[in-house]
């Protein structure tokens, strides 16, 4: 997945936007992954994954942080997310699969709150961004 310098240009305007609603937005993007997706909730068997739980919150952050680590090195995102995708690969073990659960779910929520700001052309750079990154995170499993 390559991103164009327009991808770059739409994730960071957009990023931009969100501004200090994005951990608020992930956490609401796992809600409707594990609402939707349910067989997800098998990874988070451990924290209360009912909506608008404190540990939903906190994990949002985390995830939150990364992705704006993420928007910040999008030229060279193997090497900003190098530990997180060891952690994902050798101790989490996600199923790549979730990825594509979680990715929807994030445009979906992105969507409902960017209205006319969630253009076509935005729509597709950020499923471009969040493909980038899942293939990153992913990329460790042998
Ligand atoms: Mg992962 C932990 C980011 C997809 C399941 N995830 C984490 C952490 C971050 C993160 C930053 C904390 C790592 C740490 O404390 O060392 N996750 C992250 C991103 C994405 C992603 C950026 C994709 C956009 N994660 C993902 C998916 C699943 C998953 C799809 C499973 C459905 N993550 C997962 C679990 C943990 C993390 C089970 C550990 C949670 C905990 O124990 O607190």
């Amino acid at each position: 997945m390559v991103l164009s310098a327009a991808d770059k240009n739409n994730v960071k305007t957009t990023w931009d936007k969100i501004g200090g609603h994005a951990a608020e937005y992930v956490a609401e993007g796992l809600t409707r992954m594990f609402t939707s997706f349910p067989t997800t909730k098998t990874y988070f068997h451990h924290i209360d994954v009912s909506p608008g739980s404190g540990d939903i919150k906190a994990h949002g952050k985390k995830v939150a942080d990364a992705l704006t680590t993420a928007v910040g090195h999008l030229d060279d995102l193997p090497t900003a997310l190098s530990t997180l995708s060891d952690v994902h690969a050798h101790k989490l073990r996600v199923d790549p699969v979730n990825f594509k659960f979680l990715n929807h779910c994030l445009l979906v929520t992105l969507a409902a709150h960017l209205g006319a700001d969630f253009t076509p052309s935005i729509h597709a750079s950020l499923d471009k961004f969040f493909a980038s990154v899942s293939t990153v995170l992913t990329s460790k499993y042998r």
